[in-house]
């Protein structure tokens, strides 16, 4: 068992820094697409044994030094009594967008077991065939809410934001539903094997630091509090494009705070103080020359020194048009480079 990712998380000395990408299952691996070609994103999401072979594939394929359970953060929305489409070039749709009061009334706060039981039969699949840690994951809830009142992907977050700042009791009621709605789901991912739990707040950069700190950091600090109770897995933070938001998520409650590439992780550090950082290399940056490359993942293993311990990432997902060769040089530059040093 290679346990780096964990002793890391935990802020223990490693031998090297670990690695692993966002979304590093996925659309730019051939054998990804194999899978793909044969059943649709749901059917997949939904299917225990080609979920646990489309996790294991980056491991194997790059050497990563953990693996990401292989769903999608919608799938627990599904389960609230959404309809969920996935469309090909558009990503998830939800056709009955939550925005009034019945609409919210209506969804249930499911028990993972009985809704999901796929998702935590895939961990325990997982556990038993990885030789590297297992992460679990979950959307935060305000990134979460995003989809439901929009119907899907937004670039402007007018419906989100006009629902907050117009009807915040109804607002509040939605993310509620949805913090408790999560809080399970982690707790049967933690209970089913899980042994670090990420929680992506994809969108909470489109906030104002005032406005995240009431409407979508203390959901996330309520879901972190109740994991607290009942397991001492490790739980990762990522608030995308969260520059600014660095001071609020410190009070998060989660170990390691993840970054995306727009603030170097030595000035991160000085904000984040005493947590583990992870990140944070720009995933565009994996189309420069091999040299570039490594140089900018040196650069980032040096800036990373100066946080109580650092997880080589990307700042956020990997891209459908990435090179896998490219991973490949990646990672193990991130491996070499952090021996060395
Ligand atoms: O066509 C396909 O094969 C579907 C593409 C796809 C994939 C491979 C989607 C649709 N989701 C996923 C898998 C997925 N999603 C993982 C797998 C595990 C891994 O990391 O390897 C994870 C962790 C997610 C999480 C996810 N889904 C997030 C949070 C992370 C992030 O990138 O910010 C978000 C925002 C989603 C929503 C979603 N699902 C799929 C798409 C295309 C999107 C994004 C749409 C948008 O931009 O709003």
């Amino acid at each position: 068992m290679n346990d780096t990712f964990l002793r890391a998380c935990r802020g223990e000395q490693t031998d090297y820094t670990p690695v692993w990408f966002m979304r590093q299952a996925g659309r730019y691996l051939p054998e990804y697409q194999a899978i793909r070609g044969k059943v649709s994103f749901l059917e997949l999401c939904k299917n225990p044994e080609l979920c646990t072979e489309v996790t294991l594939q980056p491991v194997d394929i790059f050497g990563f030094d953990a693996a990401i359970l292989f769903s999608d953060i919608l799938i627990p929305m599904e389960a609230m009594g959404l309809k969920l489409e996935f469309h090909e070039n558009r990503g998830p749709v939800f056709p009955d967008p939550v925005r009034t009061e019945a609409a919210v009334k209506q969804l249930i706060v499911p028990e993972p077991e009985e809704t999901v039981p796929f998702v935590l039969e895939t961990i325990r699949l997982l556990r038993r065939a990885l030789k590297v840690p297992l992460i679990g994951f979950s959307g935060a809830p305000f990134t979460l809410a995003t989809y439901l009142i929009e119907g899907g992907s937004s670039k402007v977050f007018l419906e989100t934001k006009r629902m907050i700042y117009q009807e915040p009791t109804l607002y509040h009621a939605l993310l509620e539903k949805i913090t408790r709605c999560t809080s399970l789901y982690l707790q049967a991912q933690a209970r089913a094997g899980a042994q670090v739990l990420q929680i992506f707040d994809s969108w909470a950069g489109v906030l104002t630091p005032y406005d995240f700190e009431r409407f979508a950091l203390p959901y996330v600090q309520a879901i972190i509090a109740d994991l607290r109770q009942m397991t001492d897995v490790p739980i990762i933070y990522f608030a995308n494009n969260g520059a600014t938001l660095l001071e609020s998520c410190k009070t998060s409650g989660a170990d390691v705070l993840g970054l995306d590439w727009r603030l170097p992780l030595n000035k991160a550090a000085r904000l984040a103080g005493n947590h583990i950082l992870q990140g944070n290399l720009d995933p565009i940056a994996l189309f420069l020359p091999k040299e570039e490359l490594e140089k900018r993942i040196a650069l980032i293993l040096a800036e990373g020194k100066e946080a109580k311990g650092h997880i080589f990432n990307l700042g956020h997902g990997i891209l459908p048009q990435t090179p896998p060769e490219q991973v490949k040089i990646a990672v193990e530059a991130v491996h070499q480079l952090s021996q060395q040093a």
